[in-house]
């Protein structure tokens, strides 16, 4: 579909103010909120592998992230809306150390179209915030969203604090994002890991199904 790519080719070029009218043109000429996803996330692999080879640099990254902001909040209510009774509460934040909040919304926005409650406490969020935050909202799941290799080791830490604080055993701590895999999952005794939003959503309601 010709308007996907243009949405592809938008989101490089950082054009926030375009992403709107371009979503809502893709969705009404038939494409899925999924499709459009997608093709965001096209335009936003471009910026990344550029960005690594310093062929673009942060201003220019961050025009990208707000056009795939502006873009993510017309497909919000397509991706959240949901009539399912909320079957959980989730706590979500991205690990201390880590400013990237981009992934992160999606799966809260992926979250909450499964049905589950999200308490969204941000970024650069200490292994200790997490641990308040799941006990002021009895939340089973703590899903924690990492992309840089540097913040890979907050990790061990937000484990560690849950065994202090008591609580291990009654939450399932969930982690993701780019540089997370299966085997680093369960090296640092997590719960879970999930590739993306989508199947971080999946895997939650599993883990809500089944406890
Ligand atoms: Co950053 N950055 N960045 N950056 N940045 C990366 C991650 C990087 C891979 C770029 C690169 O060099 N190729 C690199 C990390 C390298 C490494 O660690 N080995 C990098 C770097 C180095 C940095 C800085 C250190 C750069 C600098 O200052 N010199 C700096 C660090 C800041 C900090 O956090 N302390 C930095 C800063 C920034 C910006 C501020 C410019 C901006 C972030 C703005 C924002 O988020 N509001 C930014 C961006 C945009 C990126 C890239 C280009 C894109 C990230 C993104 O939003 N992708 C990224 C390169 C890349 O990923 N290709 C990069 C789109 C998003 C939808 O995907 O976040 O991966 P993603 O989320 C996915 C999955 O990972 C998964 O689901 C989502 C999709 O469905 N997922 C989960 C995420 N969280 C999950 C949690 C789950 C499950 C799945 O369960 C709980």
């Amino acid at each position: 579909m010709e308007i996907l790519k243009k949405i592809s080719e938008t989101l490089y070029d950082g054009d926030e103010f375009a992403m709107p009218e371009l979503v809502n043109e893709a969705i009404n000429a038939g494409a899925t909120a999924q499709q459009v996803l997608d093709a965001m996330m096209a335009g936003m692999a471009i910026v990344g592998d550029e960005f690594s080879r310093d062929e673009l640099y942060i201003p220019e990254v961050l025009c990208s992230c707000h056009a795939m902001m502006e873009g993510s909040k017309v497909l919000k209510p397509l991706l959240t809306d949901t009539d399912a009774k909320s079957v959980g509460t989730v706590i979500l934040g991205s690990v201390q150390g880590d400013m990237h909040d981009i992934g992160k919304n999606l799966v809260g926005m992926m979250l909450e179209g499964r049905g589950l409650k999200v308490i969204d406490i941000g970024i650069d969020v200490p292994a200790e915030k997490f641990v308040e935050a799941a006990i002021e909202h009895n939340a089973d799941i703590v899903a924690c969203s990492i992309l840089l290799t540097t913040t890979m080791p907050e990790t061990p830490k937000v484990v560690k604090a849950f065994v202090e604080a008591g609580i291990r055993d009654q939450v399932k701590i969930m982690i993701g994002g780019a540089p997370i895999t299966q085997e680093f999952c369960i090296r640092m005794g997590c719960d879970a890991y999930a590739k993306d939003a989508g199947a971080a959503a999946a895997l939650a309601l599993t883990i809500y199904q089944n406890n």
